[in-house]
């Protein structure tokens, strides 16, 4: 069997993308590599952590001596890397755990691919890189970010991960490993850490907490539902050539009041409140530093070759979210406690 290493698999978009490749392709052996920190969530794979062709291994990709063992051990077809701190909010509190685990531990894991890629001449062999459309900075009015617009990272988040694009494209170019590098805008759905936007005021509407909103609300984000980008991963993985890059954005662009609002909308509905009841609870706060104004995708090289689309409107996306929440309070108890609980205190005091 060919075997896969995805990384970061017990997180939000990785445990979408490890299921999608354990139902589709019984012929690859899945290892997800995860080290479970507080954004990472076994429970996110409960329905196919039985499969045969699954297997999970803890471990942190900042453990140089533990990846090269792996690598030496398993010998993998290939690596979709999506394990990484996600969150702008503790870059700004804490930028260094970023540059461990964003920069360091990409580093770690091109190593001991092109060690194993090198030792194995005439073997198939693809590190695709998963990562953002933070990095190009930060859209006007108008404009859309292009595979070919200029790096501009502006918070601690955005530049580790900037940096690791830039290594894996020096891995490429140096050592010729196979690579390829997708940069995505915002995603939502079900299991997203309910510190991200959506995910946070989901929850707080469900608890009539107020809902924080950074500035004026005016910053505007492309959304894109969490399934399409792992259909987009999995094309890109298959189908691109290696070296290239691909942006995978949602052509859905919204100002986050506007989002905030739609959901009050959606959530008093089905929460059988009276209308406007969760619209109450928005709350103007101190704005986030170094807040990136506006980003917008242009996915059109992704349509074009791949004949990528997403296939989720948002208006949709958000009920199915909105349902898997509300079905899913178990989960989201579980989650809220602990370290979370820590930071979500911490960011409340600040304000
Ligand atoms: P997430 O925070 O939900 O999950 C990250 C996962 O990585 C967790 O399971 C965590 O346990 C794991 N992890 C963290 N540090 C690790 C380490 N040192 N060793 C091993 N595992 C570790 O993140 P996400 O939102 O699912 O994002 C996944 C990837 O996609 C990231 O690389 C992110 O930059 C990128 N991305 C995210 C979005 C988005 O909107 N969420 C958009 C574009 C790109
Ligand atoms: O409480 C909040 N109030 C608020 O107004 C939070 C958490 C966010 N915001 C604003 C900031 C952003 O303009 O909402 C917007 C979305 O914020 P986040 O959900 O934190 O996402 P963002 O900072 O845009 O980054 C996300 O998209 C790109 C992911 O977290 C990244 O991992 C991904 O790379």
């Amino acid at each position: 069997m060919k075997k896969i290493l995805i990384t970061g698999g017990a997180g939000f978009i990785g445990s979408h993308v490890v299921r999608r490749f354990v139902n589709l392709y019984p012929d690859y052996s899945i290892h997800n590599l995860d080290k479970l920190t507080y954004a990472g969530n076994l429970e996110n794979l409960k329905d196919i952590e039985s499969c045969p062709n699954y297997r999970f291994i803890k471990g942190d990709i900042t453990d140089a001596t533990f990846i090269n063992t792996l690598f030496k051990t398993e010998n993998y077809y290939g690596v979709i890397h999506l394990a990484a701190e996600s969150h702008v909010d503790r870059s700004i509190l804490n930028p260094l755990e970023f540059v461990y685990t964003n920069v360091i531990g990409t580093v770690n894991l091109l190593e001991a691919a092109k060690v194993q890629f090198l030792n194995n001449p005439g073997s198939f062999f693809r590190f695709y890189h998963v990562s953002t459309d933070e990095v190009y900075g930060a859209l006007g009015d108008t404009g859309m970010f292009t595979e070919n617009t200029a790096y501009d990272p502006h918070s601690p988040y955005s530049a580790s991960k900037a940096s690791s694009d830039h290594f894996v494209r020096a891995y490429q170019d140096t050592f010729k490993l196979p690579t390829v590098i997708s940069n995505c805008s915002n995603n939502y759905g079900p299991n997203h850490f309910p510190e991200k936007l959506i995910p946070l005021c989901i929850h707080n509407i469900s608890h009539l907490k107020p809902l924080p909103i950074y500035g004026k609300g005016e910053n505007v984000r492309d959304w894109l539902y969490v399934e399409d980008h792992a259909r987009a991963i999995d094309l890109i993985f298959h189908k691109a050539q290696n070296a290239s890059t691909y942006n995978i954005g949602g052509h859905n662009e919204w100002k986050n009041i506007d989002v905030i609002r739609m959901l009050c909308r959606i959530m008093d509905v089905k929460l059988q409140r009276a209308e406007g009841t969760s619209a109450q609870l928005i709350t103007f706060v101190k704005d986030r530093a170094g807040h990136d104004q506006r980003y917008a995708i242009d996915a059109t090289k992704l349509q074009n070759d791949l004949g990528w689309l997403p296939s989720v409107t948002f208006e949709e996306g958000l009920h199915k979210t909105v349902d898997w929440y509300l079905e899913n309070q178990k989960w989201l108890q579980a989650v809220t406690s602990g370290a979370y609980q820590n930071y979500y205190s911490e960011q409340y005091t600040k304000r």
